[in-house]
């Protein structure tokens, strides 16, 4: 038995990053010692990062949870009981059923995300459990859904540039992602293009560790993309520097788009976007002039209200240079590529109820305030909602309803568990088997257990298989075992890249490469309603979208007219991103991962610092009519001034608010009903 030797055993990173690296996981008298990148793997080639290489303390951390709990004390209180698993399914499928005799089963709502990538943990038993529940939907729209969407409608298929072919590329952008931090692998390839004379360029509202390592940084006013890749259109179609053949033969709307263009000088484009017009002449040129250039469309971009079209108009620029047919091009994603059967995973034929009602989790605040139809369940895993989602005093004020029954599957007691009425205790990656694919590169990867569960954990696919069952859900669905559900995930035809990736090969290689032939016809097959590049889009038209790319301004701050850091009540940008020890709050009740990142602060302009009398290391406020964090400011020059910056998704603090989204909106993006982040205005004060 694996799990009991000692030894090195291959293993796979089951975080929501894109590298989805293979590991190897070096292990003595049952706990692992030491974790480092598998050389074979193509993609991780031996290298992994510095939160993976300490993956040991989470895994074996003392405050792991290793047994069901019951809560004895008020909500939030985090009072608890121990109770054996028999109790703890008996009370919540007892639950189950009252409230959906009650109040029916859409007053229950699962409340998940990606907390472990594994295709079984997260899209698996669980879906299969919630439909034949009946439960409400939950629309996953929490990372990607506005850019996904804006991809979506220029391009149709959710994949682009692979990653080996970065390596051909002169000219590499970087817009709106902080790949040193959350794609390093990325910098490993696009440092091979920089070897043989490739130039690299960040775009972003602030220097970081992806600016600090490229050849020229552009910082630019949060939200106006959008502005800037008009800019450079304006500048390729002024200049002759587009391919005409390319347009003719594989895109539509390209002379709506000259002509939408032409108003974007560099001058108006300046005004906008804070970048210098000389710069944007620069950058239209270098563009227009690149043999092989690739842009890596990053997450931060699209998490503002108009977050769909700054992804949606940057997806144009590779069509205008016919970069499609040179292994250039753009990536927002490559998830399309790796498809699985998610009919076969998820079952949607079990539920009662197809018309069930969709909760969008970036409301989940608001959602558990209705009156009409409540909500009066959750079940939440691989997720920490009171970190991760906006509005987060909202959200907290909901999660504290007396008459809300919440079940909490993780592996510690996160902020949100502490809100739950049932905590239950989760396996790790390394006790589970499970299936992996990366949302970029194109290798599928094959988890089994190496390690043994401690205490009572459970993983996702053995508690909703137990659940099922207790709640007399009699198809064979939820008796199948994890392989059974793994050879039908890769049993789809309908995906030709899937080709030829089985259970056997993943057994024998542990990482099996999708079959790219069909990759040769990627511009035939596009699935837009017209097979083409949509540089105007009738469907976004239809859907009471500007169907060519236009620029809109954030619905709070900058107006184009007022510039960021004046005037007003709340007049600073504030941007949360992630930052570079902690996977999203995963990571953040690590004391390795603490060490690193020190505190949370507060990047702000010597300018903002200066007017409101803050010096370099002082605790300041920051707040808006959402709520106040109190944190360190970082006085740095790293942004134009107006916009401020605070990185990490910290868990609460113990004598201190510091959840940055407790200053975050719940509005939802212009497309994909995404979340908007980063489109957030506070005020700063010194504490
Ligand atoms: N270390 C680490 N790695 C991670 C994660 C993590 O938490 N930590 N999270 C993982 C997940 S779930 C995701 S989705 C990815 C996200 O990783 P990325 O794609 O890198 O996206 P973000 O880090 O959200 O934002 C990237 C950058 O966008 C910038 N930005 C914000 N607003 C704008 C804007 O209006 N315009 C431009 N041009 N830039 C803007 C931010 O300043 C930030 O530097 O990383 C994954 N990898
Ligand atoms: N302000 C701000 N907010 C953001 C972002 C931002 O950049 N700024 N980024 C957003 C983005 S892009 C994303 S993707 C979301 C991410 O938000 P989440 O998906 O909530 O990510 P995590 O905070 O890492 O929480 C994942 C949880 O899953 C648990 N977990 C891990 N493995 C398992 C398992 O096998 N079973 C169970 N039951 N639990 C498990 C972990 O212990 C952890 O508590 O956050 C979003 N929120
Ligand atoms: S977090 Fe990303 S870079 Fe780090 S080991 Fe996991 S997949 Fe690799
Ligand atoms: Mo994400």
């Amino acid at each position: 038995m694996q799990k009991l030797e000692n030894g090195i055993f291959p293993a796979v990173c089951p975080l929501d990053c894109p590298d989805t690296c293979g590991l190897l996981v070096h292990k003595q008298d049952g706990k692992i010692v030491k974790v480092e990148g598998n050389p074979e793997h193509p993609i991780t080639k031996g290298s992994i990062c510095n939160k993976v290489r300490h993956m040991a303390e989470r895994i074996h951390h003392p405050e792991r949870l290793t047994t069901p709990l019951r809560r004895v004390g008020l909500k939030g209180g985090a009072v608890f009981e121990p109770i054996s698993w028999d109790e703890a399914i008996d009370e919540i499928a007892g639950k189950f059923r009252r409230l959906s005799e009650e109040y029916g089963p859409e007053s229950i709502l699962p409340y998940s995300f990606y907390g472990n990538m594994g295709v079984l943990s997260v899209e698996g038993m669980d879906r299969r459990f919630f439909n034949a529940l009946g439960a409400s939907r939950l629309e996953q729209t929490i990372c990607n859904a506005a850019g996904s969407a804006g991809w979506s409608y220029t391009m149709g298929f959710k994949g682009g540039t692979s990653p080996e072919d970065i390596v051909n590329a002169d000219l590499i952008i970087v817009w709106g992602g902080n790949i040193v931090s959350t794609n390093m692998h990325q910098i490993v390839l696009a440092e091979q293009a920089r070897k043989k004379g490739a130039r690299i360029i960040v775009i972003d509202v602030h220097r970081n560790r992806t600016a600090q390592w490229a050849d020229w940084f552009l910082p630019l006013y949060p939200g106006t993309d959008t502005a800037l890749a008009l800019g450079i259109m304006h500048i390729l179609f002024r200049d002759g520097l587009t391919d005409e053949a390319f347009l003719k033969a594989y895109t539509v709307g390209y002379e709506e788009l000259r002509k939408q263009a032409e108003e974007y000088t560099p001058e108006a484009v300046a005004v906008i976007t804070g970048i210098p017009a000389e710069d944007i002449e620069k950058l239209g040129k270098l563009y227009g002039e690149a043999k092989v250039s690739y842009i890596h469309i990053g997450n931060g971009l699209q998490h503002h209200d108009n977050g769909g079209m700054n992804v949606r108009s940057i997806a144009c620029l590779p069509a205008l240079t016919g970069q499609w047919l040179k292994k250039g091009g753009a990536c927002k994603g490559n998830g399309g590529y790796a498809e699985m059967n998610a009919r076969a995973l998820q079952r949607p034929g079990l539920r009662p109820n197809p018309r069930a009602r969709s909760i969008n989790m970036n409301r989940i605040g608001e959602a558990l305030e209705m009156t009409e139809q409540p909500i009066k369940s959750l079940f939440v895993y691989c997720c920490n909602p009171l970190v991760v989602a906006p509005d987060a005093e909202r959200v907290r004020r909901g999660f504290a309803r007396e008459d809300l029954f919440t079940v909490v599957h993780d592996l510690f007691l996160t902020d949100t568990a502490r809100y739950a009425d049932i905590v239950l205790p989760s396996t790790s990656t390394f006790e589970n088997t499970d299936l992996y694919s990366s949302y970029w590169h194109h290798y599928i990867q094959l988890q089994e257990p190496i390690l043994e569960a401690p205490g009572e954990c459970k993983s996702n696919f053995e508690l909703f298989s137990l659940l099922g069952r207790a709640m007399g859900f009699d198809d064979e669905a939820f008796r199948q075992g994890e392989e059974d559900m793994i050879r039908e995930a890769l049993d789809y035809p309908r995906n030709p890249y899937l080709n030829g990736v089985t259970l056997e090969r993943l057994k024998a290689g542990r990482h099996v490469k999708l079959d790219m032939t069909s990759k040769d016809r990627y511009l035939d097959n596009l699935p837009t309603p017209s097979g083409k590049i949509e540089l105007y889009s009738r469907a976004m038209e239809n859907a009471g979208l500007p169907p060519l790319p236009a620029y809109t301004p954030l619905v709070e701050g900058f107006d184009g007219i007022r510039r960021p850091g004046e005037g007003e009540k709340y007049p600073l940008m504030f941007i949360s991103p992630p930052n570079h020890s902690f996977l999203n709050s995963t990571f953040s009740n690590a004391w390795k991962h603490q060490q690193l990142e020190k505190r949370p602060t507060l990047q702000i302009h010597p300018e903002d610092a200066a007017k409101r009398g803050i010096a370099d290391g002082d605790e300041v406020k920051v707040y808006n009519e959402r709520g106040m964090v109190q944190i360190w400011a970082a006085v740095t020059d790293r942004m134009l001034p107006g916009t401020v910056i605070s990185q990490g998704l910290w868990w609460e603090g113990k004598d201190r608010p510091q959840r940055s989204n407790v200053l975050t909106p719940d509005r939802l993006s212009d497309m994909g009903k995404g979340a908007t982040f980063f489109s957030a205005t506070v005020q700063v004060e010194l504490c």
